[in-house]
């Protein structure tokens, strides 16, 4: 089987377009505009990639947008500071905080000083939380993305065997929380393998849908994957350079051969990524929503 390739780029595009037409009516009939504030400490150069990706997305979408920059060697006190000046600002609905942090940064006390009702990344121990209770206020981005895609792809969750490699807080745990939930676009049995996990192939081969957050490139091979399986490919790895300095990508997957065994497949560059930055911009509205008491769908 040659899989179809899903883009998230296209999908991404096309949920802006819907996030437009909100963000109009929030203009129209309550005089709000969504307000995102991205705070970057340093200057990773994948990070600085991301940020300016969410960024460009908001100008686009026409929210109230802040790239707060802070150098590498900023104190955590001057951090959860600057958290807290977003906290006390009205315009601002939406803070994310990208992660990874410097080391002398203690990453979960940043985490944690944000206001639950403006973490539109979904970290903070409520939402976290909240999740996995099963309702939800935000849901983290990147696993989000994922879901949005499966549904808008039409893959059928509900009952499905559901392998996540990875156990990340950003991905892997989020990703298995949702899915396993008692909900629609959920339902699943779920698994998740890690570093520790005996024989991870025993446990991929049965995957109806493997979700691949294992942060390495070729950590899944074809011959780890099931004939016909959807599969998600949620790495990017930076592994070179092009000859004009330009950043080669590639994901977890050893796509060009898993793509003659799956179903369904994502790419990377153009798969997960966008999504992830897309629906940042969804929960933004959403919280811009929840602070003016306007009822959601
Ligand atoms: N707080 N930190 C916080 N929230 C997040 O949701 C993230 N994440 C992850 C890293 N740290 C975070 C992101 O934003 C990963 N991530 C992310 C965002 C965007 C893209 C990839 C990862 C993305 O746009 N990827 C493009 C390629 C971009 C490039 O050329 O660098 C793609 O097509 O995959």
């Amino acid at each position: 089987m040659t899989a179809r390739i899903i883009s998230g780029k296209e999908i991404a595009a096309q949920i802006r377009e819907e996030l437009k037409a909100e963000v109009a009516d929030l203009s129209a009939k309550h005089a709000i505009r969504p307000g995102l504030v991205t705070i970057l400490v340093g200057d990773n150069p994948a990070s600085v990639s991301y940020v300016t990706g969410k960024q460009k997305t908001a100008h686009e979408l026409g929210f109230h947008s802040i790239q707060d920059t802070q150098p590498a060697d900023i104190s955590e006190e001057d951090l959860l500071r600057l958290v807290e000046k977003y906290n006390n600002d009205p315009a601002i609905h939406g803070i994310l905080v990208q992660l990874p942090l410097p080391k002398h940064i203690n990453e979960n006390r940043v985490l944690y000083a944000i206001n639950p009702d403006k973490d539109v990344d979904g970290f903070h121990p409520v939402n976290v939380g909240r999740l996995m209770i099963g309702d939800a206020r935000f849901y983290p981005c990147t696993p989000y993305g994922i879901r949005e895609m499966l549904t808008r792809a039409g893959v059928q969750i509900e009952g499905a065997e559901v392998v996540v490699v990875g156990r990340s807080n950003l991905v892997g745990k989020p990703i298995a929380m949702m899915l396993v939930q008692k909900q629609k676009s959920a339902n699943a049995t779920v698994t998740v393998c890690h570093t520790r996990t005996k024989d991870i192939r025993a446990h991929t081969l049965r995957a109806d849908i493997l979700i691949v957050a294992a942060g390495a490139p070729d950590s899944v091979t074809a011959d780890m994957v099931k004939e016909g399986a959807v599969v998600i490919d949620v790495g990017v790895n930076r592994v070179g350079f092009t000859s004009e300095g330009k950043a080669i990508l590639k994901g977890d997957v050893d796509f060009d051969a898993v793509k003659e065994k799956a179903s369904i497949i994502t790419p990377v560059p153009g798969g997960v990524g966008p999504m992830t930055i897309t629906m940042l911009m969804k929960n933004t509205v959403r919280a811009a929503k929840l602070a003016a008491g306007i009822p959601l769908e």
